[in-house]
């Protein structure tokens, strides 16, 4: 499809190409991904941050099961940039995942109290909201992705850049994950038989997530309970 696309318009193309190629000579990208790592640096211990509270108190469940983060490599800009036909120049503006941070979370309930919860920061501005969990994507894919506004301090001063946050239940991060390296490894064109195991893999996840919030109550009341006798041994 993608390939489809560029042979109807293979002009076009060719000058997209040659602009990015003098565009990427031109470019240091260190220097301009420098901010992007910064920035995802600083959300991952602010959200890691906010496990610790939760899980400072003996009472209150965590939503936040861990958090990554990563820096999108020059090679998947390009790729992206290509596919997407987005000049270098306009990819701080266009290019919304170039800084990506993942909150990984045990319910699909903790998703709303994690998008609740940054909801309510005044450390930076949401600019969009994704909700691919009511609304899944063709593919199987299911998620709920914010991006934000973040602003960074640097030696010239606050600089302000996109940064993608998803949201995902362990089990939703676990297709993802394979579908994504599938399709790595297929470059974009997974076999159809493949494609329907991914999506009775994806239903599968979310069959797994429903049965898990049915008994939500006990894993939390058990984790609780888990939780009492490690602060006990801790404390004899
Ligand atoms: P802990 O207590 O050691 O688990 P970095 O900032 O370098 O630490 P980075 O580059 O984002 O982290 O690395 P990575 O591999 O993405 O992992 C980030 C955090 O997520 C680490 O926790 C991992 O242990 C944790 N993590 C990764 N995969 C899983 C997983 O499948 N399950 C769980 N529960 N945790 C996972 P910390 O903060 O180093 O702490
Ligand atoms: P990476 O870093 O390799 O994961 P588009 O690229 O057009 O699909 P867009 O408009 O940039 O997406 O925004 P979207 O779809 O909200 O978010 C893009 C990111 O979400 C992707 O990044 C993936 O991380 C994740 N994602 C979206 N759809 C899928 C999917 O069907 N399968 C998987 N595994 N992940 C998905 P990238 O660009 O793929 O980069």
């Amino acid at each position: 499809m993608r390939l489809l696309l560029w042979q109807t318009s293979l002009y076009s193309y060719r000058e997209y190409k040659v602009k990015v190629s003098r565009g990427e000579m031109d470019m240091n990208w260190d220097v301009f991904l420098a901010p992007y790592q910064q920035a995802v640096d600083e959300i991952k211990i602010k959200l890691r941050g906010v496990r610790k509270q939760y899980n400072m108190s003996p009472t209150k469940h965590t939503p936040i099961e861990f958090v990554t983060g990563r820096v999108k490599p020059k090679s998947s800009i390009l790729d992206k940039a290509k596919r997407k036909n987005i000049p270098l120049e306009e990819l701080e503006s266009r290019m919304q995942d170039l800084a990506g941070v993942r909150v990984m979370c045990q319910f699909v309930d903790d998703i709303d109290a994690v998008v609740k919860l940054i909801r309510m920061r005044k450390d930076f501005e949401i600019i969009e909201e994704r909700d691919y969990i009511t609304d899944k994507k063709r593919s199987g894919y299911r998620a709920y992705h914010l991006v934000i506004k973040y602003p960074v301090q640097t030696i010239d001063g606050e600089k302000k850049i996109l940064v993608e946050i998803q949201i995902k239940t362990l089990a939703m991060n676990f297709w993802a994950t394979i579908e994504h390296s599938l399709l790595y490894k297929y470059s974009g064109e997974i076999p159809e038989i493949i494609i329907d195991r991914l999506q009775r893999a994806a239903e599968a996840a979310f069959r797994l997530d429903e049965e898990m919030s049915k008994i939500r109550g006990e894993v939390l009341e058990a984790q609780a309970i888990f939780r009492k006798k490690e602060e006990e041994q801790r404390n004899q």
